[in-house]
């Protein structure tokens, strides 16, 4: 298994799109691997393969509290959303900052598995908020977007500050093509 590094906001390379996926092979399965590796050592609950400069339309998941209920969603859309809810939401991508974003408490969405099938879902609460976050994420969007500019920019500022003094890893990303 493979740790692999995390894009810092405010890297540009975070405001690509993800490429939907149509072959569904071993390479798949060990991109998607290494991104759980990577999510469970930088204890995160969300990760999307653009945060990993990995430019397609894969997320990992695990809200379960003893971090063994991992999920997979390839290609994943938001079919229906309800009931507005304000979570304070954090990143990988955003370290040490958290900021209250208005998300949908209750959703449907489909998605595909690591084979290609094809499934739907309901999810509502921290499930919910969290797979928005991450077909953001493959959108090229961030969390610190539904905050103030001051607010956004602020937090940009300090992201670097740390990068340049060495806080931060600033480990360039491995171009990846699939
Ligand atoms: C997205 O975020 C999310 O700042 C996933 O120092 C967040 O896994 C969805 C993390 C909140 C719903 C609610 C952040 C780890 C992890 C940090 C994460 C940090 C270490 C964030
Ligand atoms: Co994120």
């Amino acid at each position: 298994m493979e740790l692999l590094n995390v894009l810092h906001f405010p890297d540009n390379r975070l405001r690509k799109k993800g490429k939907s996926i149509d072959i569904y092979d071993d390479n798949l399965n060990i991109i998607a691997r290494n991104m759980l590796h990577t999510m469970y050592e930088c204890k995160g609950i969300g990760l999307a393969a653009v945060q990993v400069n990995i430019q397609i339309r894969l997320i990992v998941i695990d809200v379960s509290e003893d971090r063994n209920e991992p999920l997979f969603l390839v290609n994943p859309v938001i079919n229906s959303k309800e009931d507005k809810i304000i979570f304070e939401e954090g990143c990988l991508s955003v370290p040490g900052f958290y900021e209250p974003v208005e998300r949908f408490n209750q959703i449907t969405y489909s998605f595909h598995d690591l084979k290609g099938e094809l499934h739907e879902a309901n999810a509502n609460g921290l499930l919910a908020v969290c797979i928005q976050h991450e077909i953001d994420h493959l959108d090229g969007k961030l969390f610190v977007d539904h905050i103030s500019d001051i607010k956004r920019d602020r937090i940009a500022k300090k992201i670097k500050k740390q990068t340049s003094q060495g806080i931060l890893s600033a480990r360039k990303g491995v171009p990846y093509s699939i």
